[in-house]
């Protein structure tokens, strides 16, 4: 698959998607949505892969926000529909995805940008990282989940705090709100990512995949995720990686998963 705004390679069971438009610091538009959209169902479906990194090309920027020049004339129903196609097509998706997908933040993080952080399963950030949400400071608010996400990351009031004042937090303080994982120095990131993929690498990811879908689950309206933990552990016992994890653990040796 050949694209033009990101750039996607894969190689030590890691997928690496770099959203690729520098002049506009890599905001993203409609395109690069629906380029990253295929990305992900193809590094999903990619038994080879155990992880995707996502981050930004060049050092300035992770995701400075949708493009504002795409969206300056939308209409209310423009709006309402490219929110709910953008939900289902990447932010949900991402969300969801059984492969774990960790943002890797290299500079600005901002609006959607952050949105697709956040919907990510991990987030990392070199120590350059500017977090914010600024869409009220354009008269929009954030329409790509990040009032939800943000809210079940951070508690209500700091994401209320941060969506009003549509002010920019450095990554040291967005640690401290729990909205990254961890800070490191910017040479360093794309390392420190890689070596929390190598860590998942080793395990079954067809165990990652159902754990995702409890956490999520507990997230969700109306479903209750202790019942959906309960399913997805029972299902466990039936997959291939179980029989593997647990025969490798007896005979005292290195489990080979297959993912199966
Ligand atoms: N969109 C388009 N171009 C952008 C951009 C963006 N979000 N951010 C930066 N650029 C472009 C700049 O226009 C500039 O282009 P040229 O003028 O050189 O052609 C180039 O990138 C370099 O930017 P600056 O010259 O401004 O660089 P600085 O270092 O001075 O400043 C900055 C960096 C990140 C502080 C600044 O660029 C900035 O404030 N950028 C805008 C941040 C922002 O407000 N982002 C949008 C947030 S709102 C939707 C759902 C969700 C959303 C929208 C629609 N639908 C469902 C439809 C989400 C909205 C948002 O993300």
């Amino acid at each position: 698959m050949s694209y033009q705004t990101i750039l996607v390679e894969v190689a030590d069971a890691i997928m690496r998607i770099t959203i690729n438009r520098p002049k506009q610091l890599n905001a993203l538009n409609g395109e690069t949505i629906a380029e990253l959209s295929t990305a992900f169902k193809e590094g999903e479906s990619n038994t080879e892969v155990r992880t995707i990194i996502v981050t930004g090309t060049g050092d300035k920027a992770f995701v400075a926000g949708a493009d504002i020049k795409e969206f300056a004339d939308f209409s209310v129903a423009q709006g309402r529909e490219l929110s709910k196609s953008g939900h289902r097509n990447l932010f949900d998706l991402v969300e969801s995805l059984k492969t774990p997908v960790i943002a890797a933040i290299n500079g600005y993080c901002l609006g959607g940008g952050l949105e697709l952080a956040m919907a990510c399963h991990i987030r990392v950030a070199s120590d350059n990282a500017m977090m914010g949400l600024p869409e009220v400071s354009l008269g929009v608010i954030p329409g790509y989940g990040g009032t939800q996400r943000l809210t079940q990351l951070v508690g209500k009031g700091k994401a209320l705090e941060m969506i009003m004042t549509a002010g920019m937090m450095k990554a040291e303080e967005a640690k401290e709100w729990g909205l990254v994982n961890h800070v490191t120095f910017q040479n360093e990131l794309m390392g420190m990512a890689e070596k929390i993929a190598g860590r998942i690498a080793k395990n079954s990811p067809k165990a990652i995949g159902l754990a995702i879908e409890a956490v999520n689950a507990g997230l969700e309206d109306g479903v209750n995720g202790f019942n959906v933990e309960i399913e997805k552990f029972g299902e466990a016992f039936g997959t291939e990686d179980f029989a593997i994890g647990t025969q490798a653990f007896l005979n005292k040796e290195k489990p080979s998963f297959t993912g199966k």
